[in-house]
């Protein structure tokens, strides 16, 4: 993968999940060609992996590496395109972005690096944080839910979902490679554990676990962890389905969707 790697020296902390997210990335990379590949990422530290994989690529603003994404598919549909984006970047700065383009079905992969907070920040509660969470921006705790992130893509239309974590490397590598395969929106949340700030990696391997197959009923599934104290985390696919693609439907001008009268326009 000497191709693939960059002189750029590495800032991540030791032993953060960020390592096995670009581990993996250089790895997809490296089995669908260099040049077959396009990746982009919000600001955080999730972002420096445009920094460190030697792709294509286009470092955003905070919470816009979706719609960067969703552009270049867009303008290149060979392209196998992916967002690189962190819990602040796109729960909170760029959540809308991350709803229409599960809504339109954006034929792009959207990768999660979960660390549940502000990390390039030092640490300041996000929308997936617990509750309780003790940050610079909750001092006596967090009062709010957190979203699970799960849910809101699945309500949103999101036509492939899964959940992997850093502490499985092959589930990882398998989990991003269907994502790309995925014809639509796939989404991919990695559990990130961020070893300076919230340091989840106990948590997860105890009670975190591999579904056997998809299962019927996603948005149950997708419940069964509530992100803050659940016993079971479920690592896996929840949901792959067939829906037409966005940039097909484009390219066509939408003259396959039927119109129903009543949108018919009087001028
Ligand atoms: C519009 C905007 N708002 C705020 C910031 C400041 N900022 C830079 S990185 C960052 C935290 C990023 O957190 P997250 O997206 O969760 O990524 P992580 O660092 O945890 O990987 C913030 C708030 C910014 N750069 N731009
Ligand atoms: S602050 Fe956290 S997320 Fe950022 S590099 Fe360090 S361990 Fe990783």
């Amino acid at each position: 993968m000497s191709d693939l790697n960059v002189d750029t020296p590495n800032t991540w902390c030791p032993g953060c999940g960020n390592f096995a997210i670009e581990m993996a990335t250089k790895k997809l990379a490296k089995k669908l060609g260099k040049e077959n590949i396009a990746i982009t990422a919000g600001i955080g530290c999730h972002a420096k992996i445009i920094d460190y994989v030697n792709v294509n690529s286009f470092y955003g603003l905070h919470g816009r590496p979706v719609p960067v994404a969703a552009g270049i598919k867009l303008a290149n549909p060979e392209l196998k395109v992916l967002a690189f984006s962190g819990d602040g970047d796109s729960l909170n700065e760029g959540v809308s972005h991350l709803i229409h383009a599960a809504k339109r079905n954006s034929d792009i992969t959207v990768v999660l690096h979960q660390n549940r907070n502000f990390a390039l920040t030092v640490k300041q509660f996000t929308a997936s944080s617990p509750k309780g969470f003790v940050s610079n921006s909750s001092p006596s705790g967090n009062i709010e839910e957190p979203i699970n992130v799960l849910d809101l893509v699945n309500s949103a239309g999101a036509t492939f979902i899964a959940r992997s974590f850093t502490g499985e490397m092959k589930h990882l590598q398998e989990m991003l490679e269907k994502a790309v395969e995925h014809k639509g929106f796939s989404f991919v949340e990695v559990l990130q554990p961020c070893t300076t700030w919230y340091d989840t990696n106990p948590e997860y391997r105890e009670k975190s676990y591999k579904m056997k197959k998809i299962p019927q009923k996603a948005e149950k599934k997708i419940k069964e962890w509530d992100y803050n104290n659940g016993d079971k985390i479920p690592l896996g696919i929840f949901k792959r389905e067939d829906k037409p693609v966005f940039e097909e439907e484009m390219k066509t001008g939408g003259d396959k969707v039927p119109v129903k009268k009543i949108f018919e326009s009087k001028v």
